[in-house]
This record gives C-alpha cells, sequence and structure tokens, in this order.
C-alpha cells in the first residue's frame, strides 16, 4: 500500500464502501427486496451519509449519476465485473478503463481477481495494468479478493480467505477485500497476511440488526480498516439507522449494544 492513497476514501484511516454493483453481478432480483434500491438515485442518496466514505459503482451507473453527486459521494470505480449469466470458469470482464474512470472524477479503483479460477493469469496482468495507470493518476487500488473456480474447493476456508488477503499485498492493492472467515482469529490470521494492505470485510447476504453488527465489530477487534457492503444496506427499508450503528462501530469503536441503540 502506498501511504496516503486511501485517503480520499477514507475516514481516520477507515473505510466503509458502500458497494453497489448488484445489477451487474447478480441482476435486478437483489433489489426486489426494497424496490427503490432499482433506482441508483435512492443508492446515490444513501451513500450521502456521513459514513460512507466511498461509494462503489459500474461505469453506466457513474456515468448517469455520478455528476449529480459529485461534490457528495465519493466515487469507486469498479473497472471490471460480470453477471450471473456467465456461466464459464469464474471470470470477469474489465469494462472500464482508468482513464475514463478517471475523467468521471473517481477517486479509486475497484478490481474483482478470482485466485484460483483459470483465468487468474489473465487477471493478474489486466490487475497490473489497471493498479500502475492508478498509480500515476493518484488514484486508490481496492481488490476484490475472491479465490474462486477450479483451483478452489472451498472458498471461505480460513487459509484460503488468509492467501486472498495476501493477493491484496503482493498484487500492489491498497485495500484488500476480503470475505469473512467465521471466527475472529482467522480474521487477525487474514490481516496479519495483508501486512500493509488494509483489509475490509465484504458485507454479504442480509442478516439481522444484531448479527450484522456483531461480525463487524468482529472483524474490526480482529484488525480490519473497515466494511465494504451492498445489500445490509441498501436491501432495509431504513438503510441510515445501520449506517448510524455502523458509524458508531466503525469510526467510534463503540461496542455492539451502544451501536444498537443509535
Ligand atoms: P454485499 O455486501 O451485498 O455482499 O456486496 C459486496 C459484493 O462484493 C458486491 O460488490 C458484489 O456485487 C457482490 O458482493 C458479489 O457477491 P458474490 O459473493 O455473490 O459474488
Amino acid at each position: 500500500m502506498i501511504p496516503g492513497a486511501t485517503d480520499p476514501i477514507s475516514r481516520d484511516g477507515k473505510l466503509l464502501i458502500l458497494a453497489y454493483d448488484h445489477g451487474l453481478e447478480h441482476g435486478p432480483v437483489d433489489f426486489e427486496a426494497v424496490p427503490e434500491s432499482m433506482n441508483p438515485e435512492h443508492v446515490f442518496d444513501v451513500a450521502t451519509h456521513d459514513a460512507v466514505t466511498a461509494l462503489a459503482v459500474g461505469k453506466g451507473v457513474a456515468e448517469a449519476h455520478y455528476p449529480d453527486y459529485e461534490e457528495e459521494v465519493n466515487l469507486l470505480a469498479k473497472i471490471n465485473g460480470t453477471s450471473n449469466l456467465w456461466m464459464g470458469e469464474h471470470d470477469s470482464a474489465v469494462n472500464w478503463s482508468v482513464e475514463y474512470a478517471d475523467e468521471l472524477g473517481a477517486d479509486a479503483i475497484g478490481f474483482t481477481l478470482y485466485g484460483g479460477s483459470n483465468h487468474e493469469v489473465e487477471m493478474a496482468e489486466e490487475f497490473a495494468e489497471a493498479q500502475e495507470e492508478a498509480r500515476d493518476r493518484d488514484m486508490g487500488v481496492v481488490m476484490w479478493s475472491y479465490p474462486r473456480g477450479q483451483g478452489v474447493k472451498n472458498d471461505t476456508k480460513p487459509s484460503v480467505i488468509s492467501y486472498a488477503a495476501r493477493l491484496g499485498l503482493e498484487l500492489g492493492a491498497d485495500v484488500a477485500k476480503i470475505k469473512y472467515p467465521g471466527d475472529p482469529e482467522a480474521m487477525a490470521h487474514a490481516c496479519d497476511a495483508a501486512a500493509s494492505t488494509d483489509v475490509v470485510m465484504s458485507g454479504g447476504s442480509k442478516a439481522s440488526d444484531e448479527a450484522f453488527l456483531s461480525t463487524v465489530k468482529e472483524a474490526m477487534d480482529a484488525g480490519a480498516k473497515g466494511l465494504a457492503v451492498g445489500r445490509n444496506v441498501f436491501q432495509r427499508e431504513n438503510p441510515e439507522a445501520l449506517l448510524d450503528g455502523l458509524e458508531k462501530i466503525i469510526f467510534e469503536e463503540t461496542s455492539v449494544e451502544e451501536a444498537l441503540a443509535a
């Protein structure tokens, strides 16, 4: 990690990335629980909450909506992605150049790397190109580090998650976004493996307030620098209430009980 690289998308060195690339990765089904979340403007409005340090979206959503929010929202350009309709070995198409993301006002880029996929080599080469372009432009680099594919039998195993965190460091990401490996010790090991690269926990499917905030608290206490979350925010009728709680845990280091009372 380059010192200061995450400054534009962090607060006091911590990150709360709101992810909204689900329309590509999962399809509109993720928006059924709260139909207004289908409209990107609703999620851009949510991203103006003080706790949110960056909003991760794909090219089309950024082109259409970021100009109205550039004063209030930090943009994390998710430059690759693949639909759920794709049935081949895990891969992710680069669909947005770093140059164009910069032109649109992005502060950082996001890139999915499927370590263990038959396409890992090409993905790592594409990542190298994007990472160096981002460095030239003083943009932060966030890796969605998700080991998946033929080489990976169990993608939630602690040793696999630690390897995912380490790939972030080895390949030059400022932040590695990893799945929670299930317990605090395993998360601490993953954070150690990432060394100077910041680790953020990936949100996952919707959980209760208490269960979700407790997992975030465990991850933070284990050494994570924050969270990248989508469904647990935009699939709530009142996303601001959960963001109030996350703000307490991530930035004010409160207990879960205090966060639930926020
Ligand atoms: P969630 O908090 O909703 O899990 O979002 C995080 C994220 O990484 C999104 O950026 C991405 O669209 C999605 O998860 C990918 O999920 P999956 O594990 O199904 O590939």
